[in-house]
């Protein structure tokens, strides 16, 4: 079983062992005592069925077990335990007793074992990993709470006013002798006082400041004498490497009604009113010089070079690099195009919903000679515009004509929050690269889908055949693309069924290669524990996508030094796919799931962490800065998943400025 189905499984033994503990306490209470010792006995055996599903899941990671090993099942094991103790002997043997009452004791021990096992699941669903102080001490104060109430509603004698002329009022709790009922109240403000004072201080211990940074167990940071720049002074050159052109465009961001080639017409946020913006493309050594515009998105904008690793200072992070551009202003980006490959830009700036409204542009950067040079080279955005995924420009023909033997470069971008679905129909090819970086000895692939993650870039190359090719995208709910050869007068294929294709899993894929530093060995190494619960987010409560428990921007910074080899194990809790991206940097696939990587050396800059997977990936850390360090759902991120790396000795004067997505 996956870990996915562990989790599942888990959740389902949890929430049954909830239902059987209330149940038994409710049955109970309505003096169904036969069926409440049936209960009981199937609440103790769902609770060590619970015992194992925690243990198996152990097995996949402290990080999925941590808050259950150390909380819910002590607190469920002891409540469920003084239950069995004062409630079972007595219900075994109810039947022998008509008439009589089970005693008070053993009823709320019955139902704190239900509040118990439910607050367990409450902190699963809403705190998860790291377990803090504050959850286990209003956890349980909560349960506390809730039985001392139960205990109270029980014992207080409803019929007080009345049981004078009750039959049954020998057995009403309020009838008992003074010393007992002393003991009690005793007791009672007791565990209240308990209750009361730990509740307290678990919601006090909330509002510490969290740490601001982590080091990954390196140096701490460097102290006062070190000069510090500024991200501000981290920016491009000027002129172009010897042979190189400077690339000049100016990019004016506005909304605009734009028809889609699907029919119908978008109210867009565009760049030059045009979607995707325009395509930016230049060769290697050339430098590119993109003036920024504004001219009426209110919330403002930024341009940020996806997978790119340029000059922090030009990277397009608002509130990390620059302050958004606001409606009149305007940025000057400038770096050079030495990295050879299929890219994209966007807004970083509420880049939720800025990009889903059109704010994005491709960005491909050629070598200087191109070996061998492909015939026909297709830049193929995917985006989704009220709920259609289209391809390209809305203008682009979706039929292109090849010439037999002539190779094809496919450049796949996806553009969204969700992953999307390839597949080429009729034809070997080849993934060459991914995420702009080309892959060693990539083999023949036939009837395979590709499935890129949020932000991630594919180029497949084929040599056209004698019949059409046609690459569905989401098992043709999306608009796919047809090649036909040219001259071809035959009839177009029947769009076959892919959505059953066996997925490429890059992790084999390819021949191995010497990669530059040694993975074992790092300098730092963060762990990066992604899930959903409660948290602050932007200075907000919110039911967040979280990091290590936090939200943006309450996640401690990553600090790094310049030269460090650095280790990231992202571990994915939730029940949601997170596409992990780092700004500056791409970094290199080490393992999922404790499997190694053993084809081609994979660099990525985004990769999808899917429910319940552990990846880990290394990078050198060769490119100072402030980074932005995300999940590419982009909603994601708005809800908080979201951190920053930091380089020791580098400042932002851009942090607090303007909203930071
Ligand atoms: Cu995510």
């Amino acid at each position: 079983m996956s870990t996915l189905h562990w989790i599942l499984f888990d959740y389902t033994v949890a929430l049954l062992g909830v239902a059987s503990w209330l149940a038994a306490g409710v049955t109970a209470a309505l003096r169904r005592y036969r069926l409440a010792f049936g209960l009981l006995v199937g609440a103790v055996l769902v609770t060590l069925a619970r015992v194992a599903t925690v243990a198996a899941l152990s097995g996949r990671g402290w990080w999925f077990v941590q808050e259950k090993v150390l909380l819910g099942l002590p607190m469920l094991g002891a409540a469920g335990l003084a239950a069995v103790l004062l409630a079972g002997p007595w219900l075994r043997t109810a039947h022998r007793t008509p008439g009589e009452s089970l005693p008070a004791g053993g009823l709320v021990a019955l139902l704190t074992a239900g509040y118990a096992a439910l607050a367990g699941l409450m902190v699963t669903f809403f705190a998860g990993f790291p377990l803090t102080w504050s959850t286990a001490l209003i956890a349980v104060s909560l349960v506390c709470a809730s039985a001392l109430l139960t205990m109270r509603v029980i014992t207080t004698p409803t019929g007080e006013q009345t049981d004078a002329s009750s039959p049954d009022s020998s057995r009403v709790p309020g009838s008992r002798r003074p010393t007992e009922l002393s003991r009690r109240r005793f007791l009672g403000v007791a565990g209240g006082a308990v209750a009361v004072g730990s509740g307290a201080t678990g919601v006090g211990l909330l509002f510490r400041d969290p740490e601001g940074v982590v080091t990954g167990g390196g140096p701490a940071p460097a102290s006062g004498s070190t000069a510090t720049v500024s991200v501000a002074d981290l920016r491009g050159p000027s002129v172009p490497v010897p042979g190189g052109t400077t690339r000049r465009h100016t990019l004016t961001a506005r909304t605009a009604n734009v028809s889609l080639a699907s029919g119908g017409e978008v109210h867009a946020w565009t760049y030059d009113g045009r979607l995707p913006g325009t395509a930016i493309t230049a060769t290697e050594g050339d430098l590119i010089e993109v003036t920024l515009r504004n001219t009426d998105i209110d919330d403002g904008v930024t341009v940020h070079w996806h997978g790119y690793d340029v000059p922090c200072g030009e990277d397009g992070a608002p509130g990390a690099t620059q302050h958004a551009v606001k409606p009149g202003g305007e940025f000057v980006y400038r770096f050079q195009a030495d990295q050879v490959g299929t890219y994209w830009y966007h807004t970083h700036q509420v880049s939720h919903p800025g990009v889903r409204k059109g704010l994005y542009g491709t960005l491909v950067v050629s070598p200087r000679e191109r070996q061998p040079a492909e015939e026909l080279d297709l830049t193929l955005p995917v985006h989704t515009f009220d709920d259609v995924a289209v391809i390209g420009d809305q203008a682009d023909r979706t039929v292109h004509a090849a010439r037999p033997g002539a190779l094809v470069r496919l450049r796949m971008i996806n553009t969204d929050s969700d992953p999307h679905w390839f597949a080429l129909t009729d034809t070997p090819f080849r993934v060459v690269a991914v995420d702009g970086r080309d892959l060693h000895r990539p083999g023949e692939l036939r009837e395979v889908g590709l499935r890129i993650p949020a932000g991630g870039r594919y180029d497949a190359v084929l040599t056209m055949p004698e019949t059409p090719v046609a690459l569905v995208v989401d098992n043709g709910h999306a608009k796919g693309l047809l090649l036909r050869p040219t001259g071809y007068a035959g009839n177009d294929p029947a769009r076959p069924e892919t959505s059953d294709w066996p997925e490429l899993d890059l992790l084999h894929y390819g021949e191995p290669a010497v990669v530059p530093f040694d993975t074992d060995n790092a300098d730092r190494h963060f762990t990066i524990v992604l899930d959903r619960s409660l948290a602050m987010v932007d200075g907000r409560p919110a039911f967040a996508q979280t990091v290590d428990g936090r939200g943006h921007p309450s996640v401690p910074d990553q600090l790094v030094a310049e030269g460090d080899v650095v280790r990231f194990t992202v571990v994915n809790r939730s029940l949601e796919t997170h596409p992990w991206h780092l700004h500056g940097h791409s970094v290199l696939v080490l393992s999922r799931d404790g499997e190694r990587s053993s084809g081609s050396p994979l660099w990525v800059d985004t990769f999808d962490v899917r429910p319940g997977e552990v990846w880990e990936v290394a990078f050198r850390a060769n490119n100072p800065g402030v980074w932005m360090n995300h999940c590419h759902n982009l909603p994601h991120q708005e809800q908080g998943m979201m951190l920053r790396l930091v380089y020791d000795g580098v400042s932002t004067p851009f942090a607090g400025g303007s909203h930071a997505h």
